[in-house]
């Protein structure tokens, strides 16, 4: 059975969540069923143009959710993510090629990652999948060892993660999230839409992976009092200068991507758990509410997001997983 959505239902989206959320909970709760939208013409489109777009890729991932998760909820924003992209006509616009092999609704096997529960990098891949609604096979690699998997899709850096999309690998976590981004299109955009925004989160994203972090990590192993306070001094440095980003990118919304999370708030929130384990095993808070008060807010709203929260692991086992870390280098540092 189907469900048919009419095109002034489509228009309840921007004026009316609740009532809408309503509609289609009950629609899919009543009829159980594979969700469809019948629109006679939207944004100036055939029937069957629109009819193609919006069946073929998109709803059929609203329609998994509902029956892995059995969870209205989820059901109703992967719904919702569709038509509100869908009535953004310029949004439309670029949805109008037909959709090519890479573009259609994947089956759970022909997305697979490859990663390691505690690794930042891995979680920017599953975060940006999250906000697509893209479902995927989560394959947890040891390193012991390195996998054949590993080795041969990603032979160069041999590192997590490695998206492979229909048996083509993709790596490095940055460059699979602007892939994710362009091959789900149909979700919420995660790089700006503005070249100048691109260019300035894609600065503060290279900035993050070849300054701000490798110091953040570089806490662990300093090599006595000073070493370790210079290096807690620089990583704070680095947290005022993201302050004063947040504050000019957001222009005075919840995240540097504006009302939704975007490139720069993966490529930096994937890192606030680390963030955390440097604060507990240091003693030194980090993320300060006189310092930098918008990051601390951004924090909490990043980590409770959908598409983030269950993905970050907790601190305390991220600590635990530091601490084993850190007795493994030091067993291995000769005297
Ligand atoms: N620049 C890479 C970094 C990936 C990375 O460092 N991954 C780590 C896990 S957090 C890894 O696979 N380490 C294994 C190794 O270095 O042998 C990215 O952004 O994907």
């Amino acid at each position: 059975m189907s469900m048919y959505i009419a095109k002034s239902r489509l228009s309840y989206i921007h004026t009316n969540i609740h009532r809408t959320q309503e509609i289609v909970c009950s629609q899919i709760q009543l009829f159980n069923m594979t969700p469809k939208i019948l629109s006679k013409d939207i944004c100036g489109r055939s029937w069957n143009t629109a009819r193609c777009y919006i069946l073929d890729p998109f709803v059929s991932l609203a329609c998994r959710k509902t029956k892995r998760e059995s969870n209205d909820r989820a059901c109703f924003m992967a719904l919702y993510n569709v038509l509100k992209s869908y009535t953004y006509h310029d949004h439309w616009c670029r949805k109008t090629r037909r959709p090519t092999s890479s573009s259609k609704t994947m089956t759970k096997s022909e997305v697979k990652l490859l990663g390691a529960w505690p690794s930042p990098f891995v979680m920017r891949a599953r975060i940006a999948l999250n906000i697509k609604s893209v479902s995927y096979e989560f394959l947890e690699e040891t390193f012991q060892p390195k996998s054949p998997l590993l080795l041969d899709s990603n032979p160069v850096y041999k590192k997590v993660p490695v998206l492979i999309n229909q048996d083509k690998p993709i790596c490095e976590s940055l460059i699979i999230v602007q892939y994710v981004d362009d091959v789900w299109s149909s979700g919420p955009s995660i790089l700006p839409s503005e070249p100048y925004d691109r260019a300035i989160a894609r600065f503060w994203a290279t900035y993050l992976d070849d300054k701000w972090y490798p110091t953040l990590r570089s806490v662990r192993g300093a090599k006595g009092e000073d070493d370790r306070k210079k290096l807690i001094t620089e990583v704070g440095e680095g947290l005022t200068l993201l302050e004063d980003a947040l504050n000019k990118t957001s222009r005075g919304k919840d995240f540097f991507g504006g009302d939704q999370i975007g490139y720069l708030d993966i490529a930096f929130g994937c890192f606030l758990g680390w963030l955390r384990v440097t604060e507990s095993l240091t003693g030194v808070k980090l993320l300060d509410q006189v310092k930098t008060p918008c990051l601390v807010k951004w924090a909490e709203r990043f980590c409770a997001h959908g598409a983030v929260k269950d993905v970050m692991p907790q601190t305390e086992k991220l600590v635990e997983f530091a601490k084993m870390l850190m007795a493994k280098m030091a067993a291995s540092t000769p005297n």
